[in-house]
């Protein structure tokens, strides 16, 4: 008899992490998580952790046979600065990686003839905005806009979003029998700041690096200029809303695709809330030519009002409480 069990991927990052410490005290099935690395001791008791790779199909095959995924959270992927240099990798990885998983739950999901749900992070890399005017002009853009990514990681998510769609709507299509589909959930992320964790590769970065560096008392040289607006949200907002969308009814779903966002601000106003923590942090500006070339491709802001009116989703951390009431307080803890 299989196992039932939630599936993370990607376990190890930010993302699989906070979502971790979540799942497994409000959610009722077990967990088992799957990265290249290890977790951190104390999630270690919280889940069947599996040091593997994503692309490893005899693992994966292994995995099927002993388990019954009723959700699979499929986090593992290379984020925007590292894709860029490693871009054959990030397509491996990104692409096949998520195409290996999508083949898991189609499998599974017609094995048990239920549908398994599948959440996948994508991201406002999705978007292609082609110069700051437009930004500046199309500045809350809605799911369906400007879908013209300019990076590997963003033209990997928005092909996997496309991917998911297939998977869980028309494969085996022209088979006499259809067989019981997957049901395919993703969220379109701004930038996430964690108290607990660092990022790494990722383009957004330069948020929490700062606040974290500050935190230290470690002087901190930001690669984007201060004029440069990304939207932004608390990492504890984005594992609700995954599993707010997890949760949601399929009849209250009018897309597969969904941007969720919480606050945009400009890179000199991040710095000016970092300040009002910690009056000593040095921060500076000096701009990579191309990750700055990255975030101006990214929209100011996410309009996200098909995910509120569907699924009521609103983030509980907006500007002000996200600093002051999560990230501040836990951060300075985290270094005390
Ligand atoms: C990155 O910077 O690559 C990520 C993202 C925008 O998805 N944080």
């Amino acid at each position: 008899m299989r196992k039932k069990a939630i599936l993370i991927t990607g376990a190890s990052g930010e993302i699989g992490q906070a979502l971790i410490s979540n799942l497994s005290q409000t959610g009722s099935l077990p967990l088992l998580s799957l990265d290249l690395h290890s977790l951190p001791q104390e999630l270690m008791s919280r889940c069947t952790h599996i040091v593997g790779d994503v692309l490893d199909h005899n693992l994966l095959a292994r995995l099927v046979t002993e388990y019954e995924f009723e959700a699979i959270y499929h986090l593992a992927a290379l984020l925007s600065t590292r894709s860029e240099y490693s871009p054959e990798l990030a397509h491996q990885v990104n692409v096949d990686g998520t195409m290996a998983l999508l083949q898991v739950a189609a499998e599974q999901s017609q094995r048990r003839g239920k549908p398994v749900t599948f959440i996948f992070p994508s991201s406002i890399a999705a978007y292609g905005m082609p110069n700051l005017v437009v930004k500046a002009r199309d500045a809350r853009v809605k799911e369906w806009q400007w879908n013209n990514p300019t990076t590997m990681y963003g033209c990997n998510k928005l092909y996997c979003e496309q991917l998911g769609i297939y998977y869980s709507k028309h494969y085996q299509q022209l088979s006499a029998t259809r067989p019981t589909m997957l049901d395919f959930r993703s969220l379109r992320f701004p930038g996430l700041i964690s108290a607990y964790t660092t990022p790494s590769g990722g383009t957004t970065d330069y948020g929490p690096e700062m606040l974290h560096a500050a935190a230290q008392g470690k002087p901190y040289a930001c690669f984007v200029r201060e004029d440069t607006v990304l939207p932004f949200m608390a990492m504890t907002d984005a594992v609700n809303a995954l599993l707010k969308l997890a949760a949601a009814p399929a009849g209250s779903l009018s897309h597969a695709i969904y941007n969720v966002t919480s606050f945009s601000l400009s890179a000199a106003d991040f710095r000016d809330q970092v300040l009002r923590a910690f009056p000593d942090a040095q921060i500076t500006f000096e701009p990579d030519v191309q990750r700055q070339g990255i975030v101006d491709s990214w929209p100011a802001e996410l309009d996200d009002s098909a995910a509120r009116y569907d699924w009521g989703w609103e983030p509980e951390y907006g500007l002000q409480r996200a600093f002051d009431e999560y990230l501040v307080p836990n951060i300075r803890r985290r270094y005390s």
